[in-house]
């Protein structure tokens, strides 16, 4: 049989197959895999597997295959540095889910979310959560995110989970596509998603005081359907989005405000730091492209050098 990964805890998956069936599954023995990535995980949300069904009192299904990924977002396995850890696969679209306050998101964190999606060819959008709780100093910050990211070419979706008015354009971004929700924990990523799906009730972090800060809520990646079609994963929330084998020329691909200028550079190996005739710095000069994000790609760059 082939079906549809919906859960993963590492052990179990939970199949869908093509008839709307569930199973509980899991890999026993030697398993077929097409690509050569070395993960953490070899089996991932949204991944099509071939299995067998086992019955020894209860039917079980034993994953014999995962089958060709059109596409997949990873990171750095937060256990082993060396490794990734696959967070999706067969995805439309990569949600990062943010708030300015309660927790706050770097915007070094939204650039490698960003760069991993573009390295991985998936659209990407970005949800400015808790909207609810700006104070002034909050709402500059919105305000110069929306222009940076704007800029750069990303649509930034303002809004309050707990206000479902908040949420129609988002609704109408999110119909007919498999939608993958990361970021960091505590922003909201389940309650947006038990907001998109009327009765769905899945756990959301229970404000409790201080014993509540740092602990992750979601703990297994889940993928939901949405009620006028399409799908959303919900994924535990993230501290790091460790970038993945990089080489230091590629990157500025990966920004797609440097992408679009940077056949202009005299030199077609230029890094975009001190050589003459260099289009991406001019273009920040005229602030075409943000000064932020060219402050975040030098500092990724050098990361990046670090590494090596
Ligand atoms: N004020 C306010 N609180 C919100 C909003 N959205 C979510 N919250 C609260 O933020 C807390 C965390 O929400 P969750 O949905 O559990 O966050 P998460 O991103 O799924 O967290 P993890 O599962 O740990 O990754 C909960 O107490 C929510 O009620 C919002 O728009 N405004
Ligand atoms: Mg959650
Ligand atoms: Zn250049």
């Amino acid at each position: 049989m082939t079906g549809l990964v919906y859960k993963s805890t590492g052990s179990w998956y939970l199949v869908q197959d093509w008839e709307g069936n569930f199973w509980d599954a899991r890999i026993k023995g030697k398993m077929k895999i097409d690509e050569d990535i070395s993960s953490t995980n070899p089996i991932a949300v949204g991944d099509n597997v071939v299995f067998d069904i086992e019955d020894d009192g209860v039917k079980t299904g034993i994953i014999k295959e995962v089958t060709d990924r059109h596409n997949y977002m990873v990171r750095v396995s937060p256990h082993n540095k060396n490794q990734k850890h696959i967070i999706a696969a067969n995805i439309d679209m990569a949600l990062l889910v943010t708030s300015i306050a309660d927790p706050r998101t770097s915007t070094g964190f939204i650039d490698r979310f960003l760069i991993t999606a573009e390295a991985y060819h998936i659209p990407a959008i970005i949800v400015v959560n808790k909207t609810d709780l700006l104070k002034k100093k909050h709402e500059d910050v919105l305000q110069l995110w929306q222009e940076i990211y704007g800029r750069a070419g990303y649509e930034v979706y303002p809004v309050a989970a707990k206000d479902k008015a908040t949420l129609s354009a988002l609704e109408t971004k999110l119909l007919g596509k498999t939608t993958l929700f990361s970021g960091h924990s505590g922003v909201g990523k389940s309650t947006l998603v038990n907001q998109c799906i009327p009765g769905l009730d899945i756990k959301t972090k229970v404000v409790s005081g201080w014993s509540g800060k740092g602990q992750h809520t979601t703990t297994f990646a889940e993928m939901f359907e949405l009620p006028g079609g399409g799908k959303i994963i919900d994924t535990p929330g993230v501290k790091e989005f460790g970038l993945i084998d990089f080489e230091k020329e590629e990157l500025s691909q990966y920004f797609p405000e440097m992408r679009a200028v940077m056949k202009d550079c005299k030199f077609n190996n230029c890094l975009h730091l001190n050589e003459p005739g260099c289009a991406v710095k001019q273009a920040v000069i005229d602030k075409r492209i943000s000064e932020d994000r060219y402050v975040s790609y030098v500092a990724i760059l050098e990361s990046i050098e670090k590494k090596w």
